[in-house]
């Protein structure tokens, strides 16, 4: 069940030493090859040498997406060009894609961490593993195939998209893990439904689900419609791609590859560095990549670390689920709005579908805010009476649980627009 067992259950005074000892190399590394960060600790009044160990962390400066955009692309790059050997990137909802570029040695480690991910989710050199994440500039696909290959499991391809193809190579192959976003997942299995296919049809035993945020409840319905064990992993482009963290079959909070990847959560406002078990933005430092190297990149997640020892042997510590963004944060006429919050009221009830957008739109300076929420194929055809009581009483929980009033529509099965890959969960018109 571990594919590195002397990494991922390490003694916390021995991964602390080989921390700091990779960090100490990653500073001088990037002081020496990078002028954006000899530039930034210059100004940070700090020399490499100031850098003696991992609890030195918190004297260098962080580096965001705007430093990313600033350096486009390769400004950040710590090797001549001639040893990057792949590029990725991220769409920006603003102005231009982030690049990340990789050496081999990179891609070597990349895989490395998504064998552990993937074997902690039960695969082996006996499993066929169905890659629907998008394959591309996107690190879904590629990085879940690399680790697949690692594992030696059988790895089947398909990229997202053609739902019913999908379906049908799951059935026909033996499909035993599923690899694609939460939404999607739930897209997969209501096709199927439609399909007149059951679990049992198939042979699917898991799933690792990520790049957007999914609740508890979620992994709920996943599990259910999909017979299978449902895992979520996190990690984003910027430092690698998936394998950053990702659950152990305790499912209990996701462990970060911490000999790759060092984790520190600080206050989103202050920047100070918070306790474990406190609520805050995830910051992560890359220890030994090559290709472009991030010292304290300000993801904007919000999670909470635990380094409470796990049932499963892992000494990893631990990450929450994701648990908003600092910055995806809606504010409607001044109150702080999470689509999560909406997500969690909904799935609490448990009378609709899972399947919801949020449109807010401005009348007069005055910002509206209106729930689409689609009902599923029992309610349909439900008495009109009955829908708007439930109307109601969406809205009741709604403005209790974001100090703001949300008109709810409920709207037909299938209306609001199926996502092959991240789900669109907002529309703000105010920008347009
Ligand atoms: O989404 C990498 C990835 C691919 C992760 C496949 C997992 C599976 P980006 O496109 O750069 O990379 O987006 C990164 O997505 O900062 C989070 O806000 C969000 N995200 C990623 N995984 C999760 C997760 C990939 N498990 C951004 N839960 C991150 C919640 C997630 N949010």
């Amino acid at each position: 069940m571990y594919w590195n067992k002397p990494m991922e259950t390490m003694d916390r005074q021995q991964m602390a030493e080989l921390q700091s000892a990779r960090l100490i190399q990653q500073v001088r590394r990037v002081y020496r090859q990078v002028p954006f960060y000899r530039e930034s600790l210059q100004k940070a009044g700090l020399l490499p040498d100031e850098v003696g160990s991992i609890e030195d962390i918190g004297k260098l400066p962080f580096i965001t997406k705007q430093d990313m955009r600033d350096n486009y692309p390769y400004g950040l790059f710590a090797v001549p060009l001639a040893e990057i050997v792949r590029l990725h990137a991220s769409s920006g909802t603003t102005g231009k894609h982030t690049v990340v570029g990789y050496t081999s040695r990179d891609l070597g480690i990349w895989s490395e961490v998504m064998a552990r991910t993937l074997t902690a989710a039960g695969a082996s050199k006996q499993s066929f593993i169905q890659v629907a994440y998008g394959y591309g500039l996107f690190t879904g696909g590629l990085g879940v195939h690399y680790g697949a290959e690692a594992v030696g499991a059988s790895v089947i391809p398909v990229s997202s998209g053609n739902t019913q193809r999908q379906i049908m190579l799951m059935k026909d192959f033996g499909t035993t893990l599923l690899a694609c976003t939460p939404s999607y997942a739930l897209y997969i299995a209501e096709t199927m439904k439609e399909m007149g296919l059951s679990p049992q049809d198939l042979t699917l035993k898991a799933g690792v689900f990520g790049a957007e945020p999914w609740s508890e409840r979620m992994r709920g319905e996943i599990e259910k419609a999909l017979g299978i064990k449902a895992f979520d992993i996190y990690g984003l482009s910027e430092i690698i791609g998936p394998g950053v963290a990702s659950e152990c079959p305790c499912q209990n909070g996701l462990h970060i590859n911490e000999d790759h990847f060092y984790a520190e959560i600080i206050d989103p406002v202050s920047g100070q560095i918070l306790p474990h078990g406190e609520k805050g933005e995830l910051v992560l430092t890359t220890l030994t990549k090559e290709g472009m190297p991030m010292l304290r990149y300000r993801t904007r997640d919000l999670a909470v670390l635990d380094s409470a020892p796990c049932d499963c042997g892992r000494t990893l510590i631990r990450m929450s689920k994701v648990l908003g963004r600092s910055d995806d944060m809606l504010i409607i006429r001044g109150v702080n709005v999470f689509p999560s919050q909406v997500e969690s009221v909904l799935l609490g009830l448990g009378e609709t579908s899972p399947h919801y957008q949020l449109i807010v739109d401005r009348a007069d300076n005055l910002d509206n805010l209106t729930v689409l929420v689609e009902m599923t194929e029992n309610m349909f055809s439900d008495e009109i009476r009955r829908l708007e009581v439930l109307e109601h009483k969406i809205e009741a929980e709604l403005a209790s649980a974001l100090s703001v009033s949300a008109k709810v529509r409920l709207v037909s099965p299938k209306a609001i627009e199926r996502s092959e890959g991240k789900a669109k969960r907002v529309i703000d018109k105010r920008m347009i």
